[in-house]
């Protein structure tokens, strides 16, 4: 490959003499490179091919049993000055950083290749769009981020001669998980990785770069990087428009974005424009703009299936990377979710004989794939549009057992806002840590914002006063329970029920109920018909209890204080009108369905 840019050579020498790699190979993201990439992973056992048949072009990939999903502890943000990184981020000096991943790196790659990965992040001559380089000693990376991400000579050709570009250095080490970090160093663009080769950890493209680092870029040039799908949806009457939604990790975008509507709602068709990162920046034309600057799902596998997600599994059906899924005896993959296959035997993720007595999963809950986007049946060809897609909804969702209801409109932006800074969701298997224990994740950023999230809650407040036309901002869980612990509303599918109301909201079709949380929808509106919910859990679905919501909002209190000052005023103000709205309430039940 001709690699004419000055500044690309010298950074990779200077990480070469520290590494010490035997060889450097520059990757073009070719099909034949691919697939000389493809042959030495599956010689060298990083891969496993599948059956070809059932399969086509498709491999897994076993992680590290140690090394299976984000590693949060172990995630820093390194600047000059505390402060700047905020009470939700770990932070480590910059200088002191440096010192020791250089001593880390030290002679890391002996023995091994080192790949040099140009990416683009964003459609080509888009005012959106970033390159970064990624150096890496993993094969499994390599073939991952041409997934993932428009890799090789289209980003070298849309960097030109710039030096402007993010800088990622990964190496596996040796997996140890007490040495492991994943640093950013927004002031200087650059991420340093090592002993971890999973995800979020080792595809520096995704939360490293176009999350963390992005943010921080964001914030100095007046635009988002937002953990958000982005859908386009059309009503019958061919009206369409685009959303975007904030949903913690393992809490339902990838399963949003793709939804398939079914029965009486058949009429409406989505597009599915990203699944996890949206870049957002207001348009000339006052409207919010949105673009994905990805180009590949890395997508929970469990509980994905022809029920839940028909449009994935044809997404998957070929050309696809399965990391810590179960293998039956024919090479095909299995997770929970699918029908047991009726003979032969499964391979847990860890490659043991596995049976369903043996008391745990075969697949992780972690387990993943990855896929392009331009596989998805209802892939919207305006990912690449250069201008991205104006935003008429955002929505940020939890996911919450108790107390917060399946739907809520802000009153306005700075409300919206408010609702976001102040979301709670329960943990999942995504990061390493206990599962299910409810936490503050603002606007589903809580492990990828780069910088103060006072800052970042200002920031919000700032985009929206540079709009002249504001996205509607909304609320949803999905996944609240009944007494038994059973979800009450059906989800996936059934949740174009609930787009059905936002886009009549943003088109003023329908009124709303006005209550100290937001706007719900009055349930003529929102069209339940057949959906299978009993009246009594319409009622929990739909419930506001102005005393529990109190106690929530004195629960915020303590969140909002780590910011000291910092917090802007105006997120204050929200939480003292909600609380006067809720004390004029008090002892009723809302609303009564
Ligand atoms: P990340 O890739 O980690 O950012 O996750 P994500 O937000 O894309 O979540 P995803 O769509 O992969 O869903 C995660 C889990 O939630 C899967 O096990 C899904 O089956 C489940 N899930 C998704 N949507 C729904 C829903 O509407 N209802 C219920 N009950 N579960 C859902
Ligand atoms: C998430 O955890 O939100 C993911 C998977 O999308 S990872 O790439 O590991 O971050
Ligand atoms: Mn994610």
């Amino acid at each position: 490959m001709a690699m004419q840019n000055q500044k690309v050579r010298e950074w990779v020498d200077e990480m070469a003499r520290l590494t010490k790699p035997d060889r450097i190979v520059w990757l073009d993201g070719s099909e034949a490179e691919n697939r000389r990439l493809l042959a030495q992973a599956c010689e060298s056992g990083e891969l496993i091919p599948l059956n070809p048949q059932k399969h086509p072009g498709s491999y897994l990939h076993r992680s590290d049993p140690q090394d299976v999903a984000r590693t949060e502890h172990c995630t820093f943000i390194c600047t000059e000055k505390r402060e700047d990184v905020g009470p939700t981020n770990n932070w480590l000096p910059s200088g002191e950083a440096k010192t020791l991943l250089k001593g880390l790196f030290d002679g890391v790659m002996r023995g091994r290749t080192l790949y040099v990965i140009p990416f683009l992040l964003g459609p080509r001559h888009s005012p959106f769009s970033k390159v970064g380089i990624e150096l890496t000693d993993s094969l499994y990376v390599a073939v991952n981020m041409r997934i993932m991400t428009r890799m090789g000579e289209a980003a070298l050709e849309e960097l030109g001669e710039s030096g402007d570009f993010i800088k990622g250095l990964h190496s596996t080490g040796n997996l140890d998980p007490q040495k492991r970090y994943i640093c950013h160093f927004p002031e200087d663009k650059t991420i340093y990785s090592i002993n971890s080769g999973y995800g979020g950890n080792a595809l520096l493209s995704k939360k490293c770069a176009a999350l963390r680092i992005a943010s921080w870029l964001g914030r100095e040039e007046s635009w988002l990087a937002e953990h958000m799908l982005i859908m386009g949806i059309e009503n019958p009457q061919g009206e369409k428009i685009y959303i975007a939604a904030a949903l913690p990790s393992a809490c339902g975008k990838t399963n949003l974005a793709m939804l398939q509507p079914d029965g009486k709602f058949k009429g409406y068709r989505i597009f599915c424009v990203g699944d996890d990162i949206a870049w957002l920046r207001p348009g000339r034309d006052g409207q919010l703009y949105a673009v994905n600057p990805e180009a590949g799902f890395f997508g929970v596998a469990p509980g994905t299936n022809f029920q839940t997600n028909p449009n994935m599994m044809k997404t998957i059906s070929r050309n696809t990377l399965f990391t810590n899924v179960a293998m039956a005896s024919d090479q095909r993959v299995w997770w929970e979710g699918l029908e047991l296959p009726k003979d032969g035997e499964i391979l847990d993720w860890q490659g043991r004989l596995w049976d369903p007595t043996l008391g745990w999963k075969a697949a992780h809950p972690n387990a993943r794939f990855t896929a392009p986007i331009r596989q998805c049946p209802i892939y919207a060809p305006e990912w690449d549009r250069p201008e991205g897609v104006p935003i008429s909804a955002v929505i940020f969702g939890c996911r919450r057992s108790t107390i917060v209801p399946l739907i809520c409109e802000s009153f306005h932006w700075q409300h919206g806002v408010y609702l976001g800074a102040t979301m709670s969701s329960e943990t999942t298997a995504a990061a390493a840590g206990a599962v299910g224990v409810v936490r503050r994740d603002p606007m589903a950023m809580l492990p990828f914002c780069g910088y103060n999230m006072a800052d970042y809650f200002d920031h919000w407040l700032r985009i929206g006063r540079q709009l002249k036309r504001p996205p509607r901002i909304f609320r949803v869980n999905w996944f609240r329970t009944d007494e038994k612990g059973k979800f009450i509303w059906p989800g996936f599918g059934e949740n174009i029920r609930v787009l059905k109301w936002i886009m009549d909201r943003c088109h003023d079709k329908v009124d709303c109920l006005e209550t100290p949380i937001g706007r719900l929808p009055l349930l003529q509106d929102l069209d339940l018909e057949g959906v299978g919910v009993d009246p009594a859990g319409l009622r929990q679905l739909f419930e506001v209890d102005p005393e529990e919501w109190l106690k929530a909002a004195e629960e915020q209190t303590e969140f909002f204080s780590l910011f000291g000052t910092r917090l802007p005023g105006e997120l204050l103000k929200e939480q003292e009108f909600l609380v006067a709205r809720l004390r004029s309430r008090k002892g009723e039940h809302l609303p009564s369905v």
